[in-house]
């Protein structure tokens, strides 16, 4: 599994129109799509989600905004999947990432910042199996 990440296109870039410009970008960019589905989560399911930030105190805005709209949850595949989705997206801070980056190009702000890139092989793993069974997985 150390060679797949798992990513969601958040609310905000599907309402602006930049789903297409990402998928694009993730293919370009050499990564593989393992799996690929357009859902939307419920406020239970994205609480259940970013259950680790729970604590956190942007974590109500975060289940809101998360469960406001449809996403894209994707698992994609490529050497060193995690470290590079990562580079490619930016810093969570939109105003932070470097020219270039997704999330410079297209994200709102740190709380609708267009994309989620899992953090670790092991949390990958978990996530991709949140959204994916078995069977839609190629
Ligand atoms: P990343 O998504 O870059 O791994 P995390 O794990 O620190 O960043 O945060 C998870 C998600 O929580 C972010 N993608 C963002 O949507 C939201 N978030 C993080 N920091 C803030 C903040 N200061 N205010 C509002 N939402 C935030």
């Amino acid at each position: 599994m150390s060679n797949r990440t798992f990513t969601m296109i958040k609310p905000d870039a599907m309402k602006n129109g930049h789903a297409g410009a990402i998928l694009d970008r993730f293919i370009k960019e050499g990564f593989r799509v393992v799996a690929l589905k357009m859902t939307k989560l419920s406020e239970e399911k994205a609480g259940e989600f970013y259950a680790i930030h729970r604590e956190r105190p942007f974590f109500g805005e975060l289940v809101e905004f998360m469960s406001s709209g449809p996403v894209i949850a994707a698992i994609l595949e490529k050497d060193n999947a995690v470290a590079a989705f990562r580079t490619l997206i930016g810093a969570t801070d939109p105003a932070k990432a470097d020219a270039g980056t997704i999330r410079k190009l297209f994200a709102t702000s740190v709380g609708e910042n267009a994309v989620h890139g899992s953090d670790s092989d092991e949390n990958a793993a978990i996530e991709g199996s949140f959204f994916f069974s078995g069977l839609e997985k190629f």
